[in-house]
C-alpha cells in the first residue's frame, strides 16, 4: 500500500515584532553600544555596532515580520533576548507545548485520535533538553502508545522526520506516525547582531503519516500520496552554532556571539541554490516529470530571493504566488518548519492528480525532498 501524509497541522504564537519594531529595537541598541564604547571604538578595540534598516531587511529576505513563543524581553535594549521563565520537572515543555497544539491540528485534519498513533518524531533545529526526549513528553501528554524520538537536522528537520516516517509505514514499524516541529529558534538567535537579528521566527507544525488504506477508513479529506524521498547532506561551517553541552567544560562564555546562530549568508546563497535546484531536478526526474509538471512548490523558507532564483532555474520563468506559495513575508525562517507552513496554508484547493515538490535545504548543509501527488 502506497504511504500519503493524511493531516498537517499549524500553531503560530500570539505575539509578532515587526521589522520597524525590531529594527528601533536594535538602533537603540547600536546607539548605547557605541555611546557607552565610545573611547574604545576611537582606539580601534571594539568596532562600532552599526544600524539597521527595515527596507534593507525586506529587500534582502521577504520578510516583514516574525511571530515569537515570548516578545518580552527581545526589544529591551538591557536584554535583547527573550525572557522565558524556566518551567518545573512536572510541568509540560514550552517546545512539547507548541508541538502538542500542532498536533492536535494534524490529528483533526487526518481525522484521526491519539490511539490511531504509534509512533512520534519531534524533529527541529533544537531541543530545550537532551532528555527526556522531548518526543516523549509528547506522546505522554497525548497519551499514545507506541514510541518516540527527537531527531535533529537543523533546516532539513522536518523533511528528514517524514523521510523516516515514511520508511517506518513503508515497513511496517508503525501504523501512523506524528512528525512534529517546535521550532522555537528565538532563544537561539542574537538580536544584537544586524546581519542575523531579523531572520528567525517561532512556530510549530505537525503532520500525520500513515498508509493510504488506513487513510482511507478514517476518510481524511486532504490525502497526498509520497511518492518517493530524496537527501543529501554535504559538511559546511557556513551556518553554524557552537552551544551544546561541551560549554560548560569548555569554560567558555555561554552567551559569545559564535554560541548562538551565525552564518556566511552570502555564501550560504551562492553555494545551496545550484544544490538544490540540482537535487530537485534529479528528484523529479526519477518519476519522469519535469518541472513544468509541478502544481504547487512547498519549498524552504529562509530568503526570497533563494527562493526565486531556485524556482527561476527550474522552470525558467518566474513561478506565480499560487504555484510556490511564500509564508516569510509574516512568519520569517522558521527552521524546518518553513516549507510545512507552506504546505498547510496551501494543500487544500489541490485537485487529485495534482503534483506537488516539497523541499528544504540549509544548515549542514541538508537538502530534503518529497515528490507528492494528490489523491
Ligand atoms: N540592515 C542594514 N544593512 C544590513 C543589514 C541590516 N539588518 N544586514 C546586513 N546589512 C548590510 C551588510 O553589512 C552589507 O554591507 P556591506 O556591503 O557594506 O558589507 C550589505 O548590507 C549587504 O549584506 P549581505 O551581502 O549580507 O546581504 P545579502 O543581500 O546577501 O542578504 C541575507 C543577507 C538575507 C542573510 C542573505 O545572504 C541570505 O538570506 N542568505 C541565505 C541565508 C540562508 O538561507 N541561511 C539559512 C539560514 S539557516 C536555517 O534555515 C536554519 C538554521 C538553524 C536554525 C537557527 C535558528 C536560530
Amino acid at each position: 500500500s502506497s504511504v500519503v501524509i493524511s493531516g498537517s497541522g499549524l500553531w503560530t504564537p500570539t505575539h509578532s515584532i515587526s521589522n520597524e519594531e525590531l529594527v528601533d529595537a536594535y538602533n537603540r541598541y547600536a546607539e548605547n553600544f557605541n555611546r557607552t564604547n565610545q573611547a574604545a571604538i576611537d582606539n580601534q578595540e571594539v568596532v562600532a555596532k552599526p544600524f539597521s534598516s527595515a527596507e534593507f531587511i525586506q529587500k534582502a529576505s521577504g520578510i516583514k515580520s516574525r511571530y515569537v513563543y515570548v516578545k518580552d524581553g527581545v526589544l529591551d535594549i538591557e536584554r535583547m533576548r527573550p525572557n522565558i521563565p524556566e518551567r518545573a520537572d512536572d510541568e509540560i515543555s514550552d517546545q512539547a507545548e507548541m508541538a502538542v497544539f500542532a498536533a492536535n491540528k494534524a490529528l483533526l485534519e487526518a481525522n484521526k485520535q491519539p490511539s490511531d498513533i504509534d509512533a512520534v518524531i519531534v524533529a527541529c533545529a533544537y531541543t530545550q533538553r537532551s532528555y527526556p526526549a522531548i518526543a516523549i513528553e509528547v506522546q505522554g501528554a497525548l497519551g499514545i502508545e507506541g514510541f518516540a524520538f527527537d531527531m535533529l537536522v537543523a533546516c532539513s528537520a522536518a523533511t528528514f522526520a517524514l523521510h523516516r516516517a515514511y520508511e517506518m509505514i513503508a515497513a511496517g514499524t508503525a501504523k501512523a506516525v506524528l512528525v512534529i516541529n517546535p521550532e522555537l529558534t528565538s532563544p537561539q538567535v542574537n538580536y544584537c547582531d544586524r546581519d542575523s537579528h531579523f531572520i528567525f521566527g517561532d512556530v510549530a507544525t505537525a503532520m500525520v503519516v500513515e498508509s493510504a488504506e488506513s487513510a482511507a477508513t478514517t476518510g481524511a479529506e486532504h490525502v497526498f500520496e509520497i511518492l518517493s524521498t530524496k537527501a543529501v547532506t554535504t559538511y559546511s561551517n557556513n551556518i553554524r552554532s557552537n552551544f551544546g553541552y561541551v560549554s560548560r567544560v569548555n569554560d567558555v562564555d555561554p552567551f559569545a556571539a559564535d554560541k548562538l546562530f551565525h552564518q556566511e549568508g552570502r555564501k550560504v546563497f551562492k553555494e545551496v541554490c545550484p544544490m538544490a535546484a540540482t537535487h530537485i531536478s534529479e528528484h523529479l526526474a526519477r518519476h519522469h516529470l519535469t518541472p513544468e509538471h509541478v502544481n504547487r512548490w512547498w519549498l524552504h523558507q529562509a530568503n526570497i530571493n533563494m527562493n526565486t532564483l531556485i524556482t527561476r532555474k527550474l522552470l525558467g520563468r518566474q513561478p506565480s504566488a499560487q504555484e510556490a506559495p511564500i509564508v516569510l513575508d509574516s512568519y520569517a525562517n522558521t527552521a524546518s518548519a518553513g516549507s510545512i507552513i507552506a504546505f498547510n496554508l496551501h494543500h487544500q484547493d489541490m485537485h487529485s492528480g495534482d503534483y506537488g515538490l516539497l523541499c528544504s535545504f540549509g544548515a549542514g548543509y541538508s537538502i530534503g525532498s518529497l515528490v507528492l501527488k494528490k489523491i
